[in-house]
């Protein structure tokens, strides 16, 4: 009866949708507790276009992407966030409020943004402000074609982001008390409207997992990766320079611009040069990741070294 090999059936196809999401279910409880990699869980995402911003680099193991992780609100070591958010982030129903100063606010569900967006395939290279790298394909919009929508005015001078607030599904919340929760990010306008900025909703052509901040994040590859705010429920256009969870917790090592500099050393480590996840020794840091082309006018008569 086979007509194809089993691997090119979609598991879609094998069982009706419903015993699949039940299939899916069992999967999700089997991650939670601690059987399967939470790589199971994610969707293929449609209609995705190729884009021009991309990089030749090698992209990054998908296993390392998905369990080499930094979110604090499940937990401080690499490998909590895919032991610890699987199952316990509710990605469904998810909505994002958008306020401040704009003529057109709005509260969006996630599934109408996906259907209403261009989705695109972009690899960037992605520097963690701890001296480790990654390549990552991502898939996602420009910000700025989705911000436009909501008329920003001349008082939006800049763009705040937050993510999730909520300690029954996020225990790094009480358990790392210390951090002024909930994690906010936030950029200049014009680095929001920058054609690099994207709002990630997948990698490796699928829906972002928990663990790198399903179902929306912030992707800002010329910036320190903390920049890259996940599981974002609220974008706020703002007059003043919006404050951030790490530039909070420790003024001093974490600017509010926070780009990719080589000749700005982290208080406590050297810029100078990464670990690219996946190579034997360091490599050197490129300024603005290697993105200087795209985005050093922005900078233009600033001085980095005091706007770290
Ligand atoms: N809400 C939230 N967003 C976050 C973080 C976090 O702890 N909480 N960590 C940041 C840091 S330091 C990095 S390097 C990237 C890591 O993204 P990835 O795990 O998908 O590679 O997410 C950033 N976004
Ligand atoms: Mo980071």
């Amino acid at each position: 009866m086979l007509i194809r090999k089993p691997s090119d059936l979609k598991s879609s196809e094998i069982t009706p949708r419903g015993h699949y999401l039940s299939r899916r279910q069992m999967i999700a409880s089997a991650a939670m507790a601690g059987l399967l990699p939470g790589a199971l869980l994610a969707d293929p995402l449609a209609n995705v276009a190729k884009s021009t911003y991309t990089v030749e680099d090698a992209p990054t193991l998908l296993k390392d992407v998905t369990t080499y992780n930094n979110f604090y609100e499940f937990g401080l070591s690499k490998d909590d966030p895919s032991r610890n958010a699987p199952g316990r982030l509710k990605t469904r129903p998810w909505t994002i409020k958008v306020d401040g100063e704009c003529n057109k606010p709005a509260t969006l569900d996630i599934d109408q943004f996906i259907k209403d967006s261009h989705l695109e395939d972009r690899i960037y290279r992605h520097r963690c402000v701890e001296a480790w790298s990654m390549v990552i394909p991502w898939v996602g919009v420009p910000l700025a074609d989705w911000l436009k929508r909501f008329e920003p005015t001349s008082k939006a001078k800049y763009v705040a982001f937050t993510t999730l607030n909520d300690p029954s599904q996020m225990p790094g919340l009480r358990s790392l008390s210390s951090f002024s929760w909930p994690y906010r990010e936030g950029l200049r306008i014009d680095e929001a409207m920058n054609p690099l900025t994207l709002l990630a909703v997948g990698l490796y052509g699928e829906t972002l997992l928990p663990q790198n901040g399903a179902p929306v994040r912030l992707v800002v590859p010329w910036k320190y990766g903390f920049k890259g705010i996940k599981s974002i429920v609220a974008i706020s256009f703002v007059e003043s320079q919006p404050r951030t969870l790490w530039n909070n917790a420790a003024p001093d090592e974490y600017g509010f611009y926070s780009n990719v500099n080589p000749t700005v050393d982290h208080p406590r480590w050297s810029q100078a040069k990464e670990h690219r996840i996946g190579e034997f020794g360091r490599r050197p840091t490129l300024m603005f990741n290697g993105y200087g082309d795209q985005v050093a006018s922005l900078y233009s008569g600033m001085d980095l070294q005091r706007n770290f």
